[in-house]
C-alpha cells in the first residue's frame, strides 16, 4: 500500500493523504518522493483546481524520520535532494489546504507551512522541537514561522521546542481555521470545493502575488498585483464573472 495516496473527493479537488501509521506519518524518502510525485501530477491536472493535503483523524506528520536521520552524515543530504522535492510544494501552482489533526511536528509543522490555507483541529499539536534531537528547522521552519507568527513568538518556540494547540496556532496566526477536533478534513475539503468553484485563472495569480509579495518591497508588490490584475481582464471567465452578476445569474467559469 502507498505511502501517499491521491483521490478525488470532489468535483475539481485532489486529496493527499499521508499514510505510514507505525511510524506517525513520519517523512523518510518514500513519503517525500510520494508527495513530489502526487503534487507534480496535479500540478498538469487541468481537471485539479485545489488540493486538500492530509494525515489521519490522530496524526498530520510527526517529523522527519529521526531513525533515518541517526545515520545521515552531511553528504547524504547532498545526494539526497530533498530541497528538490520540497520544491514540488512551493512551485505548486493551486492552493493546497492543509487538514491538520495530531501531531504536526518539525518536519510536519513545515509541511503544514507549505500549504495556503491551514485547518486545524482543536487540539493538533504543532510545534518545532527539532533542538531536542539536537538539530534546527531544516524545512523552512524558521522563516515560514517567523513570517507568520513574529520573531518573538518563533525564538520561544524553535528555542525551546515547545509545542502548541491548534487552537493556539489559529490564535497566533498560524492557523486559518480551528474545528472540533476530527472535522478538519471535511472543513479543508469544503473550503477547497469552494475555491474549485472560482475562476482557476483568477486564483493562480491572486496565490502566486500573495506568495511573491510576502518577500517583496510594498511597491514592488503592489505592481506585481496591478500587472496580474490587468491580466485578468483579458480572460473569457473575467467577462463571464461581470456579465453574470448583471443578469443576476451563477457564473459558470471555464478556465479561459
Ligand atoms: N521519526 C521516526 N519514527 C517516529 C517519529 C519520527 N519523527 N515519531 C514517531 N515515530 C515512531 C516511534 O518511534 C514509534 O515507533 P515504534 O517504537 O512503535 O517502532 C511510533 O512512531 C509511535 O510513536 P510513540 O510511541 O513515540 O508515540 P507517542 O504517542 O508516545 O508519542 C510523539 C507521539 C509525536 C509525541 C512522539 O512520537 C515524538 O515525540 N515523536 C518525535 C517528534 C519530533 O521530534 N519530530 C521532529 C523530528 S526532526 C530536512 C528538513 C526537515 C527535517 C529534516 C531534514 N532537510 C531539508 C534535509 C526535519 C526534522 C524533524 O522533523
Amino acid at each position: 500500500m502507498s505511502v501517499v495516496i491521491v483521490t478525488r473527493p470532489v468535483a475539481g479537488v485532489a486529496q493527499v493523504q499521508i499514510s505510514r501509521p507505525e511510524a506517525l506519518n513520519a517523512l523518510n524518502m518514500e513519503v517525500r518522493q510520494g508527495l513530489a510525485a502526487a503534487f507534480d501530477g496535479l500540478a498538469q491536472d487541468e481537471e485539479i483546481r485545489a488540493v486538500v493535503l492530509t494525515g489521519s483523524e490522530t496524526v498530520f506528520v510527526a517529523g522527519a524520520d529521526i531513525k533515518v536521520m541517526l545515520e545521515t552524515q552531511p553528504v547524504d543530504h547532498l545526494l539526497r535532494k530533498l530541497h528538490v522535492l520540497w520544491e514540488s510544494l512551493t512551485r505548486f501552482p493551486k492552493p493546497v489546504i492543509a487538514a491538520v489533526e495530531g501531531y504536526a511536528l518539525g518536519g510536519g509543522c513545515e509541511l503544514a507551512m507549505h500549504a495556503d490555507i491551514i485547518v486545524a483541529g482543536e487540539t493538533a499539536t504543532f510545534g518545532q522541537p527539532e533542538v531536542k534531537v539536537g538539530v534546527m528547522p531544516g524545512a523552512g521552519g524558521t522563516q515560514r514561522l517567523l513570517r507568520a507568527i513574529g520573531k518573538y513568538k518563533t525564538m520561544l518556540l524553535v528555542l525551546t521546542g515547545e509545542t502548541f494547540s491548534g487552537r493556539a496556532a489559529f490564535e497566533m496566526g498560524l492557523a486559518s481555521r480551528v474545528v472540533p477536533d476530527g472535522s478538519a478534513l471535511a472543513e479543508a475539503l469544503k473550503i477547497a470545493e469552494r475555491i474549485a468553484a472560482m475562476p482557476p485563472l483568477a486564483v493562480a495569480q491572486i496565490k502566486e502575488v500573495v506568495a511573491a509579495g510576502e518577500d517583496a518591497p510594498l511597491d514592488t508588490a503592489l505592481r506585481l498585483e496591478r500587472k496580474a490584475f490587468q491580466l485578468l481582464f483579458d480572460t473569457a471567465d473575467q467577462k463571464e464573472g461581470a456579465r453574470a452578476f448583471l443578469d443576476k445569474r451563477k457564473p459558470h467559469f471555464t478556465g479561459r
